[in-house]
């Protein structure tokens, strides 16, 4: 079954080249930033400098796909262009997030080897080049997620709608409509400077697809919050807990980094 891959031992990153071909590719993601040995790129990079616009009622429908929090959006009138995308225009399709079992893990990209305590990816698709998301997540440029690192500090009051509606969507497969507007740009940290490089979905099919924009500049979340995301189940409800691992909780949701090969990493901005 082409759907079994998870992050368990038995079906987890390590086994899935063997259904999902691409994960063996040689751009892929998420990969650790050596800051020591990142190209700064600043005239390249900053000369269309990124933008993004993100309306609060874009952000539509809160999932459990089984292995992490996501919302779809409606795309309508998000916006995401400049740096590494050039003058390309990409629309959200979804947010959704990563995270650990502590706090000292989560991320899926790691910074000198460092990981954080979650990640959050805004993923997006050139809407100058193709005509539905489908198609753009088989070209080489035609995705974009920006990601953001989090790690444990204060409450996130932007975060907070979102946590407040996990409960709503703790089994598999449960979805709970928007009704009050979450806006993603209050996710994002409030300085702009980015790592960027080619990269793939970190997840089946691992797609050679996507244009990383890390932000250097973390945003915090409380580890409360951190903990209702913990609380989100793997399995349906009704299903019988697989009470052993776990009891079914989403956690440890990141793949390891891959390695870097001789991709370039750029920097823009501090
Ligand atoms: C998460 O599992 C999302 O729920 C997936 O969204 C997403 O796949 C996947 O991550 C990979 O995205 O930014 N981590 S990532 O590289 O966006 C896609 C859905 O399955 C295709 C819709
Ligand atoms: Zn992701």
């Amino acid at each position: 079954d082409k759907s079994e891959w998870d992050y368990s031992v038995q079906n987890g990153p390590s086994t899935w080249v063997s259904k999902f071909p691409m994960a063996a590719g040689s751009r892929q993601s998420p990969v650790n930033i050596e800051t020591d040995r990142v190209e700064s790129d600043h005239e390249a990079l900053s000369s269309k400098p990124l933008r993004w616009k993100y309306p609060a009622t874009a952000s539509r429908k809160l999932v459990n796909p089984g292995y992490c929090w996501r919302m779809d959006t409606n795309g309508e009138g998000t916006f995401l262009s400049g740096g590494p995308l050039m003058d390309d225009v990409y629309k959200l399709e979804q947010y959704h997030c990563h995270w650990g079992c502590s706090d000292s893990r989560g991320s899926e990209h790691t910074v000198n080897g460092q990981a954080f305590a979650g990640e959050l990816h805004l993923v997006h698709w050139n809407t100058s080049k193709y005509n539905t998301f489908a198609e753009a997540a088989k070209a080489s440029d035609g995705l974009a997620v920006l990601g953001v690192f989090l790690k444990v500090g204060k409450t996130h009051d932007e975060m907070e709608k979102i946590a407040r509606l996990l409960p709503y969507v703790s089994h598999k497969g449960e979805v709970v409509e928007i009704a009050e507007p979450i806006d993603p740009s209050k996710l994002l940290p409030d300085d702009n400077g980015y790592w960027t490089y080619l990269g793939s979905l970190t997840t089946p099919p691992c797609n050679e697809s996507v244009t990383w924009i890390l932000f250097k500049k973390c945003i915090e979340v409380s580890h409360h919050q951190l903990n209702i995301f913990r609380n989100l189940r793997k399995f349906s409800r009704g299903e019988e807990c697989p009470c052993h691992e776990n009891h079914g909780a989403v956690i440890n949701n990141f793949r390891p980094p891959m390695p870097l090969g001789n991709r370039v990493l750029r920097e823009c901005g501090s």
